[in-house]
């Protein structure tokens, strides 16, 4: 199918450190703030932001991940079912602003389970989540604090986020399949 590019290279380094900026300027600085980035292409994101915030503040933000993705059932192709399969957050979350990191939020189902998982291991004072691209067709009430982009999609188009630390190029494609 026609696929178009929504962000090149350079277009997802300013999203990143337009959202650093943002995060910073809506919690008042670094203080208290832990990243979670969401397999497999949240981490690097979470990590990027991470990297921002040292070079802005000087300070070093904990990062951790989770590891969810999403199954379909036998007999339905448009319901799928957040798994959580891991987690890596060797930091005490009690207290703290937790911010979740993803790639590409849809239908909010991964939001959904990633709250989820992190009420099950403390208590954080405030939740937020920050996503690269945000293309609409929410199926549950979840919305992004922090949006690299927001593209208006068909259900049956995808969206391919490309990294450097995953897949060797940074873009975003919109492909209609
Ligand atoms: P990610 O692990 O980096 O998020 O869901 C597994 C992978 O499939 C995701 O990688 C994502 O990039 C890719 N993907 C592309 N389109 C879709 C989609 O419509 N739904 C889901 N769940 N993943 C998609
Ligand atoms: P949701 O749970 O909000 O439906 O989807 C979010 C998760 O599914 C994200 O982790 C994301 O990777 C993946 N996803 C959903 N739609 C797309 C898409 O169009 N492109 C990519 N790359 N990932 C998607
Ligand atoms: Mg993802």
């Amino acid at each position: 199918g026609k696929t178009v590019q929504i962000l090149d290279d350079k277009g997802i380094m300013r999203s990143i450190t337009r959202i650093a900026h943002e995060i910073l300027e809506k919690n008042k600085g670094p203080k208290d703030l832990i990243l979670i980035g969401i397999k497999t292409r949240g981490v690097p994101i979470a990590k990027r932001l991470a990297a921002k915030i040292k070079e802005f503040e000087d300070f070093d933000i904990p990062v951790g991940l989770l590891d969810i993705t999403l199954y379909r059932d036998d007999l339905s192709k448009e319901n799928l079912d957040p798994v959580i399969h891991g987690s890596s957050i060797p930091y005490d979350i009690n207290d703290k602003t937790v911010i979740l990191v993803d790639d590409v939020l849809y239908t909010g189902r991964t939001a959904r389970a990633a709250l989820d998982a992190l009420v099950d291991i403390g208590r954080p004072s405030i939740i937020q989540l920050a996503v690269l691209i945000d293309r609409g067709h929410r199926e549950l009430p979840i919305r992004a604090d922090y949006v690299g982009k927001n593209v208006p999609t068909a259900k049956n188009e995808i969206v391919k986020v490309r990294l450097q630390e995953t897949d060797d190029e940074n873009s975003v494609m919109l492909e209609n399949l």
